[in-house]
């Protein structure tokens, strides 16, 4: 514009809107399960309230059976609010619950909601919760049975009854998740949908996430965060790779010259108090703690205090003794370091709990570290042997570790030694649970399926959330959009599907710390819980639907404290379709 400023004066007069007084001045209304925008000077009708009246309530991840969700809501304060047990043997595991799910509603709050006693507020907001199974003492494991069942209604007058029943603790905490995502902030107080009938079960036993931290150390309080993000997802396992030939940052109480010796710094460690926090923190909300100490290779630094426990460590050049710099990988020849897996696993066994699986790592092996630093024969047929050699050793100190007996499923990762034919000659399918990590494209998956294995996909091509191929090196492609993410279905030409135990996103930590940690995590972990837990049927309306109602979990997130990347521009959350 080149004319005077004066003379664009009326212009500027009309009356736009104020953007962040939209809400006031437009009302929005139900039209084919769709918001609508209505010019309507004075409306309180919020986007996020006409969003859950319209039958479409953005629930993540989608639950398998929605029989019936109201289009009613009516307004309440977190003082309504009240527990009914039904389960007393449990009674003080499902108030932890309750008060996770409590706090999770605080949340949503801006400022505190006001006491006074709004007309129309529910006077009581019961949530009653119901678990059939008898365990005192519950631990998630592949055969638990997460289902769960949510009713709510009006129990006359201004109170609300909402009830949760499940076969097991886990499954009712997972009906308390999707009941917190009944629940929105509407610019003046909180509201709850009054009426839903919801069935839900998960699709896949094993939905996970790995964190690594030797690369670079999180802290603990990072890893608690990352629980709160699982459970929001209703993910259930955090694969904890907590060691590598960078650093051993697990502070271990039997064998305390390892973080010591391999810690970046005496700060930086995990003690055994930490561990056996963040297990119980994570029980409460539904998910189990596995931790990895990877083994024999990929170990290095922190092993040095004892005589050749592990070998190659630090050489160069690096490509040739191991998959990533710094090198430094086991001596299956040392009887020590037998002893000293068996201690470590000991620790871990007592501080996380374990059940039916434990991760013994076995990625990335490299023959010619071996070759090069060990007597004996250096023949390729020899060094696969001192490999199965050694992978069997490791199981025989984990089953002494667990007392006896060994867990129902042992994973390791895919490499030469779960394919044929070495599988067969070292490992066996009914104790082994193969987790390949290769792209789609390798075949790992098809042919540990077909050797009878059972497996764990982490795909290196749509579940890396790092950078996939050559991250460390300075390349970093490709990043996997949500999309990918969410698309990647391989299981639909799988067999026998039975064998799928499920999956693991996974987050290699050589570019990533805590400053980043929680943007390269979400959303695209929720994208990943959703495939886990509902596995919907892809295509283009789905896809949409799915991009709307995860810009509603990242917000979630976020109002849990979770810093997670951004989906879309603003815009479109006030323009909804
Ligand atoms: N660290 C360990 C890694 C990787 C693996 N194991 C890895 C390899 C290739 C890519 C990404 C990660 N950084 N211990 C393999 C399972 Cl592309």
């Amino acid at each position: 514009y080149w004319g005077r400023l004066e003379d664009l004066q009326p212009a500027l007069r009309i009356n736009l809107p104020r953007r962040w007084a939209v809400d006031d001045l437009w009302s929005w209304e139900c039209e084919s399960e769709q918001c609508v925008r209505r010019e309507q000077r004075g409306a309180r009708t919020s986007l996020a309230t006409c969003r859950m009246q319209c039958g479409t309530a953005p629930l993540w991840p989608r639950p398998t059976e929605v029989s019936d969700l109201g289009s009613q809501s009516a307004p309440f304060c977190l003082q309504a609010l009240r527990i009914e047990v039904h389960s007393v043997q449990i009674r003080a595991l499902l108030e932890q619950a309750f008060a996770v799910f409590r706090g999770n509603l605080e949340a949503l709050v801006p400022d505190s909601c006001s006491e006074e006693p709004d007309k129309g507020r529910l006077s009581d907001f019961m949530v009653s919760v119901q678990v059939e199974s008898e365990d005192r003492d519950p631990l998630l494991t592949l055969s638990t049975n997460e289902s769960y069942q949510l009713e709510v209604c009006r129990a006359g007058g201004s109170k609300l009854r909402a009830e949760v029943r499940a076969q097991s603790f886990f499954g009712v905490r997972h009906g308390l998740e999707t009941l917190s995502q009944l629940v929105w902030w509407d610019d003046t107080s909180l509201r709850v949908l009054t009426r839903a009938h919801i069935r839900d079960a998960p699709r896949f036993a094993h939905r996970g996430v790995l964190l690594d931290t030797a690369r670079n150390f999180l802290p603990i309080g990072a890893l608690r965060a990352t629980v709160d993000g699982l459970a929001a997802c209703k993910l259930n396992a955090l694969h904890w790779h907590v060691s590598d030939s960078h650093s051993f940052p697990f502070d271990s109480p039997r064998i305390p010259n390892m973080s010591r010796y391999g810690a970046y710094s005496p700060e930086q460690v995990y003690s055994a108090r930490d561990v056996a926090g963040l297990v119980a923190y994570a029980r409460v909300r539904g998910v189990r703690v596995l931790m990895e100490v990877d083994a024999p290779a990929h170990a290095g630094n922190g092993w040095q205090w004892g005589p050749n426990l592990s070998v190659c460590v630090n050489r160069q050049p690096w490509d040739l003794y191991c998959g990533e710099p710094p090198c430094g990988q086991l001596n299956p020849d040392n009887k020590q370091t037998y002893a000293v897996l068996g201690a470590l696993y000991r620790d871990l066994v007592e501080l996380t709990n374990v059940t039916d699986m434990f991760h013994l790592g076995g990625d990335e092996v490299n023959l010619h570290c071996w070759a090069s630093e060990l007597s004996g024969p250096v023949g390729h047929q020899e060094l696969m042997a001192k490999w199965g050699e050694f992978q069997q050793r490791a199981l025989q100190v984990l089953e002494v570790a667990m007392g006896g007996t060994v867990p129902a499923a042992v994973v390791v990762w895919s490499s030469q030694i779960t394919r044929p034919p070495y599988a067969h000659l070292y490992l066996d399918p009914r104790v082994y649970v193969i987790q390949t990590w290769g792209a789609s494209g390798w075949g790992e998956a098809p042919a540990v399926l077909q050797a009878g294995f059972r497996v764990i996909l982490s795909h290196v091509d749509a579940w890396y959330l790092d950078c996939g191929f050559g991250d460390w090196r300075g390349a970093c492609n490709p990043v996997v959009s949500w999309q990918t993410v969410y698309q990647h279905r391989p299981w639909t030409e799988l067999e026998p599907r039975a064998l799928v135990l499920g999956g693991e996103a996974c987050l290699w930590s050589e570019m990533v710390d805590e400053h980043s940690l929680d943007a390269k995590l979400w959303p695209r972990a929720a994208a990943f819980g959703e495939r886990m837990w509902a596995d919907p049927d892809l295509d283009d309306l789905i896809l949409r639907d799915a991009h709307g109602r995860l810009a509603v979990q990242r917000k979630r997130l976020v109002s849990r404290g979770i810093r997670a990347d951004a989906l879309w521009p603003q815009w479109c959350d006030q323009n909804p379709d």
